[in-house]
């Protein structure tokens, strides 16, 4: 497949577009900066939340051939303003929806977050598709409009759009919330490429974490999309140290997002 990855020189791009390459998928990289030295991937510089910039991207791209999907990881982390999050997240979402209805591109594969149900309590039980929208932060609600935005793109306009809710993806987990919340680098690979190939999802959601012996989030979603993951935090389990904030962070999806000390800027700051 012709794959377009936003973020590509981000910290989730610079493994999945060397994964998605790996096996086989011809990878466009875009990102607001220049390709990582080394890198041999067709590149693009431009913001996402710059609609003439993305839609100039899109016409430049239709010159070389059919682009099959989008990888949309391109977003800030973190807690920002709500502006900030809004922007990064939903403007840019919907930047590239546009351009690729204009384009006739069928599918958008997007790095969501587990903090769009992050302040769900465990308590509550595994934590399913079906939970409603819960955001922890600004960073959440961003996530929630953005997938809501997918939602509309797969009803309106017949768009395959497949909602990635991630966990906590590093190299290894660190804390013993991630015990339970990590998705390893080639899992996050196999995630991606499954939510690519699978057949018609229209809108779906998954939870992107590894087979974690800890896992409570629901594996199921990501099974029938085709996402087997094979990795298992456990390995790690005796390399991390208790810490006072793992009982707090225990308590809600989200984790640290979702905790008191957990200091989010004002409206617009
Ligand atoms: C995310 O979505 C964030 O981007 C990342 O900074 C971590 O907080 C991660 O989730 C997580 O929940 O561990």
């Amino acid at each position: 497949m012709r794959v377009l990855v936003t973020g590509a020189a981000g910290s989730l791009g610079r493994v999945i577009t060397v994964g998605l390459a790996d096996r086989g998928h011809d990878v466009v990289g875009l990102d607001l900066v220049p390709a990582p030295e080394g890198s041999t991937f067709a590149w693009h510089e431009a913001d996402c939340a710059d609609a003439d910039a993305v839609a100039a991207v899109f016409a430049a791209l239709s010159t070389g051939g059919r682009l099959d999907a989008v990888v949309h990881l391109a977003g800030v982390p973190e807690e920002v303003s709500l502006p900030g999050e809004l922007t990064s997240h939903v403007i840019t979402t919907a930047a590239l929806l546009d351009a690729m209805v204009a384009h006739r591109v069928p599918r958008l594969v997007y790095a969501s977050s587990n903090h769009a149900v992050g302040r769900t309590p465990r308590a509550a039980g595994e934590l399913t598709e079906h939970a409603l929208p819960r955001p922890d932060t600004y960073y959440g609600v961003a996530k929630v409009a953005a997938e809501a935005l997918m939602q509309l793109f797969a009803d309106r306009h017949g768009l395959d759009a497949v909602a990635c809710r991630i966990g906590s993806f590093m190299e290894e987990p660190t804390t013993v919330r991630a015990l339970s919340t990590w998705l390893s680098y080639e899992d996050g690979v196999r995630m991606v490429e499954a939510a690519l190939t699978t057949p018609a999802p229209a809108f779906a959601v998954l939870y992107g974490i590894s087979a974690n012996t800890r896992g409570w989030w629901d594996l199921e979603p990501g099974r029938r999309l085709g996402y087997e993951p094979l990795d298992d935090a456990e390995e790690f389990a005796d390399r991390i140290e208790d810490r006072p904030e793992d009982a707090v962070e225990a308590e809600f999806v989200g984790g640290p997002f979702a905790t008191a000390e957990f200091h989010r800027p004002a409206l617009g700051d």
